[in-house]
């Protein structure tokens, strides 16, 4: 006979984030949910502690709850939207406005808030006080190391920002194969930005011309030295050689996107068409989801680059 054994966690009766981890520096969503009351005690506060770096950190208003987010001075003031922030939100609390409104033991719901997160990365844990009718639960237990809160009591919530492993995205068509695509992201009041990738033609072929349904204006663009200056310019098209891989890499051959309709955020995808010729005349087209962050390989051009066409 065979005997199952079934491993429970006890992770869903913590109070979790419903989206663990998140890539630094990005708009992050979450929810601290609470699967329990306090010794069978419904609950009638949650206060959410806000680490320091997580900016402009803003509580989602919960029906039956009264919201409050409580601002203090930083240690370390930020410049946002070009203006230095000395004071951010540090503290959120979704009070239950009456008893009727309270969370029951025995059932659980989730409390939503948004915010920017740092740029560093690795494992953050924010501390949530959860009061009830009768008790509290103070969950703010960190593990000495690591991740795992086996053992704890009452840990604190877990995000873990880490970096995206993979930030370029390949398409394999029967002409041409793209690779190593992605798009800058912007920062703020950016309105152009450069997409970049190594496209290899398996015949003769020309990319004629590029269209995003995020940019106003897109345009193949090269740099060149032009009197000791770096200068960037539109090119009608761009010669893809049998066989040869052709980059379009920072300080050299580039997607421009212009005009854009909406800041490219680290981590949106930006859908891309490009127009090919193979070497009959005949027309193609590919299209790209570029994932908008700097992949690790990506290294700045040094110095001038000298093409020859
Ligand atoms: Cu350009």
């Amino acid at each position: 006979m065979m005997i199952s054994v079934m491993f429970t966690t006890l992770a869903h009766s913590h109070a979790v984030l419903t989206e663990s981890s998140a890539t630094p520096g990005s708009h992050y969503k979450g929810a601290v949910r609470i699967g329990h009351g306090c010794n069978g005690s419904a609950t009638t506060v949650i206060k959410v502690f806000i680490p320091a770096g997580f900016e402009g950190t803003k509580p989602q208003p919960k029906s039956g709850w009264t919201v409050n987010a409580k601002k203090s001075i930083l240690a370390e003031p930020y410049v946002s939207h070009g203006k230095t922030i000395t004071e951010d939100v540090v503290e959120l609390e979704w009070k239950a406005s009456s008893k009727e409104t309270a969370l029951p033991d025995g059932t659980f719901d989730e409390f939503s808030f948004m915010t920017k997160l740092p740029e560093k990365t690795g494992a953050t844990w924010l501390r949530v006080l959860q009061t009830c009718e009768k008790g509290q639960n103070d969950w703010a237990e960190i593990p000495a190391t690591g991740l795992s809160t086996k053992g704890l009591k009452m840990p604190a919530a877990l995000l873990n920002i880490k970096a995206e492993s993979v930030s370029t995205t390949t398409v394999s068509h029967s002409n041409v194969i793209i690779s190593d695509s992605w798009v800058r992201p912007t920062v703020k009041g950016q309105r152009a930005t450069g997409a970049f990738m190594k496209i290899t033609a398996k015949e003769n072929s020309k990319l004629l011309s590029v269209s995003s349904p995020a940019a106003g204006v897109a345009e193949i663009h090269e740099m060149k030295m032009e009197k000791d200056v770096m200068k960037m310019a539109a090119i009608p098209s761009l010669d893809l050689p049998a066989g040869k891989a052709v980059e379009l890499k920072p300080g050299s051959y580039h997607v421009m996107l212009m005009d854009l309709k909406a800041p490219v955020e680290k981590g949106v995808k930006v859908p891309l068409t490009l127009k090919f010729q193979d070497a009959k005349g005949g027309n193609f087209q590919v299209e790209v989801q570029l994932n908008a962050a700097i992949p690790s390989v990506a290294q700045p051009s040094s110095g001038a680059q000298h093409h020859h066409h």
